[in-house]
C-alpha cells in the first residue's frame, strides 16, 4: 500500500525511476542489508539527489511535491491543502498502520490469532478505511471528480492505493459509491494503471 502511493506520485509527476523489489512475504525488509536503507524495516524508501534514503510514503510525497512542483498534487490554497492531507491521513495514519504485516504477525505471535482471525483483522481495517473515506467524501461540496475538486491529489493516491489492495483481500465496497467512483476515475489514468502492483518489479507472475 505505502509503496504504491509513491509509485502513483512518481508517475503522476512524470519522473523516471528504477525499482528494487523487497520481498515482504519472506521478511526481506528485515535483512541487515535493507536495514541500512531503512532501519525501520519497511518499504518504501527512495534514493534521490545523492542524499540518504528517504522513508515514510507521506513524507516522500511531500518531498516530491516540493522538489517537483509541476503536476501539483496539493491544492494552491491552504484550506484545500489541509483538507487533502486530512483525507490522506484517514488511510495513511489511521487505517493502514494497523494492518501492516508486522502488526498482523504480532497478532499471531502475542495473541495466538490463527490465520482466519488475522485475515478477518486485515479485512476489517481495509473496510474501515474505505468506510471512513466514504463518510468524509460523500456530501462534501469539495468532493468532485476526484477527492478534492477536479484535480488529482495526495488524497486520491492514498484512497486508491488502499482500495486496490483491499480489493485483493475481497473487501466489499459496492455500498460505498463515492470512493468506488473516485477509485474508478483514478484507475482510468495511465499514471495509476502503470503503477499497479502486478506491474511492479519483482511482482509474482
Ligand atoms: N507509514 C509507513 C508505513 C510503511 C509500511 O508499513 N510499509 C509496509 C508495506 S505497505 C511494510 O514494509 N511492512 C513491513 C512489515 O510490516 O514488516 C509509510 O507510509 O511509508
Amino acid at each position: 500500500v505505502a509503496t504504491l502511493r509513491v509509485r502513483f506520485a512518481l508517475n503522476l509527476k512524470g519522473l523516471a525511476y528504477e525499482e528494487i523489489p523487497v520481498d515482504l512475504a519472506h521478511g526481506a525488509q528485515c535483512d541487515p542489508e535493507f536495514l541500512l536503507v531503512n532501519p525501520q524495516g519497511a518499504v518504501p524508501a527512495i534514493a534521490a539527489g545523492g542524499a540518504p534514503p528517504l522513508t515514510q510514503s507521506l513524507a516522500i510525497l511531500e518531498y516530491l511535491e516540493e522538489s517537483h512542483p509541476r503536476s501539483a498534487l496539493l491544492p494552491a490554497d491552504l484550506q484545500g491543502r489541509v483538507r487533502v492531507r486530512a483525507i490522506s491521513l484517514i488511510f495513511g495514519a489511521d487505517n493502514h498502520p494497523v494492518l501492516a504485516p508486522r502488526v498482523v504477525r504480532h497478532l499471531g505471535d502475542a495473541l495466538r490469532a490463527d490465520g482466519a482471525q488475522r485475515l478477518a483483522w486485515v479485512r476489517h481495517w481495509f473496510r474501515q478505511g474505505l468506510f471512513q473515506g466514504e463518510a468524509r467524501l460523500a456530501n462534501d461540496p469539495h468532493t468532485s471528480r476526484f477527492c478534492h475538486g477536479d484535480a488529482l491529489s495526495f488524497a486520491d493516491i492514498c484512497l486508491t492505493s488502499h482500495a486496490i489492495v483491499a480489493r485483493d483481500f475481497q473487501v466489499e465496497a459496492a455500498d460505498l459509491p463515492t470512493v468506488t467512483r473516485i477509485v474508478r476515475m483514478c484507475l482510468e489514468e495511465e499514471a495509476f494503471e502503470r503503477a499497479l502492483p502486478h506491474r511492479a518489479a519483482g511482482a509474482p507472475a
